[in-house]
């Protein structure tokens, strides 16, 4: 029996600051239905789809901080989604801003969720590589708070039996380190989700704006090869509140190369029939990890942090 797992990519254009809960909802409903006319089982959403990517503004006041936060998951917002993809028979992916309080202690977290097709959260995987800065930078026509606004994550990288196979979970910047696929690659993934929101324009470093979608592309698509996994990356994309994110959402396949992507920068699916025993070839030669991966070389990795040239 083959194991094909068919999987929208649903790519979002910009959300507004004003936009409630309820009228992104609908347009992830709307993904849900065309996906399923499509014939999809699985259903990728972005990082933080449910709001405007906030990290964009230095705020003060927690409690506006909070109001771009679930508390709930579902919550009475969200249940419609969970309602309409358990009616479809469809699982999703989901990136949302958690706010969790555990004995009295709170925390933050840019999380993803992995949902059934009954609508059960099956997987939660909570950020590991928070990009940007903490503290106000006033000389950037944008901001990049992440550091600011969410907790360092305590999930690391689990993997998931799921949908006839085990399905990995990371958010945006992970995608950049190789060591995000290498972990759940070692846990034999044979499916890696994610979601992001890239803005074109990274302020340190305005030389890079030309190449951010060669990057994004070229990130995910080593991951797939180099583990023999298949790599479904998706977008908030577009100028959202006068920013400008990159699109590039696509599926890549365990060879390395995208068979599906979308065209423009508004909401929209990329739909592939995705075969899990394509991950077999790869897997079991020159990915062989147990045949040839030699980690008694590779203590550095976990050993330090930043690179120390030699004197
Ligand atoms: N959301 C997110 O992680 N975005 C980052 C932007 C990095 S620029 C500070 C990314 O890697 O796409």
């Amino acid at each position: 029996m083959p194991r094909i797992v068919t999987v929208a990519a649903a790519q979002l254009g910009p959300i507004a600051r004003s936009d409630s809960r309820a009228m992104v909802v609908e347009r992830l409903i709307a993904h849900l239905r065309e996906a399923k006319r499509m014939g999809c089982d699985l259903v990728v959403f972005p990082e933080l789809a449910l709001t405007t990517f906030f990290p964009r503004w230095f705020m003060t006041d927690q409690a506006e901080i909070d109001s771009f936060f679930e508390r709930r998951m579902p919550g009475p917002e969200t249940q419609p989604l969970f309602d309409e993809a358990r009616r479809l028979g469809l699982g999703f992916y989901l990136g949302y801003a958690e706010l969790v309080e555990e004995n009295g202690v709170v925390s933050h977290f840019n999380t993803a969720i992995l949902v059934d097709r009954n609508g059960q959260i099956i997987g939660k995987y909570r950020k590991v590589h928070l990009p940007g800065h903490r503290e106000h930078e006033p000389w950037r026509r944008f901001q990049h708070l992440e550091k600011r606004y969410f907790d360092l994550s305590d999930t690391g990288f689990p993997v998931w039996r799921a949908f006839g196979g085990i399905l990995g979970m990371c958010i945006c910047n992970d995608r950049r380190w190789p060591e995000t696929y290498r972990v759940m690659g070692l846990q034999g993934a044979e499916m890696i989700l994610l979601g992001y929101n890239t803005p074109v324009h990274n302020p340190p470093a305005p030389d890079h704006d030309a190449l951010s979608l060669h990057h994004n592309t070229l990130v995910m698509q080593a991951g797939a090869y180099q583990n023999g996994s298949w790599v479904v990356g998706v977008a908030k994309a577009g100028s959202e509140e006068g920013v400008p994110m990159i699109a590039g959402t696509q599926i890549i396949a365990p060879s390395g190369m995208t068979v599906a992507a979308t065209r423009g920068e508004g909401d929209e699916l990329a739909v592939a029939a995705c075969d899990l025993d394509a991950c077999t070839t790869y897997k079991s030669t020159t990915f062989n990890f147990a045949a040839h991966r030699m980690p008694q070389h590779y203590g550095l990795i976990t050993e330090r942090k930043g690179a120390e040239p030699p004197p």
